[in-house]
């Protein structure tokens, strides 16, 4: 049985010890050869970061990681990006900036669960908005009454769902009509080109209050040195340097370093390279696990690193015990529905940013717990 009142996070921390761990979004796969030549430079990388100005090392870093995404243009100058020591860092700032002007956000349902936790940690009361209304029809419904937040995680966790750029102009333009601030967590928006558009130029077009929070950590297995970016428009009107400065005073140069090299590495093809890698981990579970009877993969479309799996008639709870025995550790996709997690009893993520021996021999484990099972 799975304790219903546990997060998602401390069911990753119980697999970070197995072979089988296929429960975290971080990365964990092995390094190219391109990224092992970076870490055999670790002691240069760390002697020229302790030699620069902070202050052009962040710029740099910050240049290489947004041009890899296509997003080039971003705030300079009055209200900089910020550098965070992790994406849920960022957040917290965000939520806690939020919590000083309002009491409501309106939050994209299902998405990992530390997003609704850490919103609701500050206070604010969270409305639900479901994926389709989120995606199609009127903007409108994306926008619910009374809050004073949109709050959407694109690429979207677990389901990799992507907002477009005329979606994302659409939403934006109800947002500034109603003075409602947008707000984007793009932290996989590495692994799909569809959301390496420009968003800080469609949001800055509308004229809206936006943030974006974007992170470099689900991309290489820099064994978690990473950092969360903030980034803000002008007339936010919420006191978001202010309360990051309670929290940080800035972030490691050491990792800022890492971050330009294996941005630039990825610019020169690693990234390429890494979405062939992800595929490969998608295509080996969905090979793997399609001869169960009942499964199935609601995410077709998806490309990051994360995939759910469709259990049909079979709930999470039928066959954790077993999988656990196994040593296999993937997560529930229960707590990703946070306003109702009946709707995920019946699916499992399988974490794809593994050297895909583990994420094979995941899929054969799962296979055999449900046929087993079935
Ligand atoms: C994912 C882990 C935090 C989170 C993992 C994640 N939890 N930060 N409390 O980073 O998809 O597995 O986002």
């Amino acid at each position: 049985m799975i304790s219903s009142n546990v997060n998602l996070t401390e069911l990753e921390i119980l697999a970070l010890d197995s072979d089988l761990n296929v429960a975290d979004g971080h990365a964990r796969q092995e390094l190219s050869a391109g990224q092992q030549r970076i870490i055999d430079e670790l002691s240069t990388l760390f002697q020229k970061a302790a030699l620069q100005p902070i202050a052009d090392l962040e710029r740099t870093a910050h240049r290489t990681f947004f041009a890899l995404l296509g997003q080039h243009r971003y705030p300079v100058g009055a209200n900089p990006v910020l550098s965070c020591y992790a994406s849920s860092v960022a957040m917290e700032i965000l939520a806690r900036s939020l919590a000083t002007k309002t009491d409501a956000v309106a939050l994209v349902h299902p998405t990992f669960d530390n997003i609704p936790d850490i919103l609701r940690g500050v206070g604010l009361r969270l409305v639900p908005v479901e994926e389709d209304p989120l995606h199609l029809g009127p903007a409108a419904e994306a926008v619910p009454e009374g809050v004073g937040c949109v709050f959407v995680t694109t690429p979207n966790n677990p389901t990799g769902r992507v907002l477009s750029a005329e979606r994302l102009a659409e939403i934006a333009e109800v947002c500034r009509e109603r003075d409602v601030v947008l707000t984007l967590d793009t932290s996989f928006r590495g692994f799909d080109t569809r959301a390496h558009y420009d968003h800080y130029a469609v949001l800055e077009a509308s004229g809206c209050r936006w943030a974006v929070i974007e992170d470099t950590g689900k991309l290489w297995a820099t064994l978690d040195l990473k950092v969360g970016l903030l980034a803000y428009s002008g007339n936010i009107g919420l006191p978001i340097p202010k309360i990051y400065s309670d929290i940080l005073l800035g972030v490691s140069p050491f990792i800022l370093t890492l971050v330009e090299r294996f941005a630039e590495d990825a610019a020169n093809g690693g990234l390429e390279d890494l979405h062939a890698f992800i595929a490969e981990g998608r295509r080996i579970v969905r090979e793997t696990l399609a001869d169960v009877p009942g499964v199935s993969f609601p995410d077709p479309d998806s490309r990051v690193s994360v995939e759910r799996v469709d259990l049909g008639a079979l709930r999470c709870d039928d066959i954790w015990d077993e999988l656990h025995k196994r040593q296999v550790y993937a997560l529930p996709c229960t707590q990703f529905h946070w306003a109702e997690p009946s709707r995920g009893d019946r699916s499992l993520r399988i974490a794809l940013a593994r050297p895909h021996a583990s994420v094979r021999a995941a899929a054969q484990e799962l296979r055999a717990v449900l046929l087993a099972a079935g």
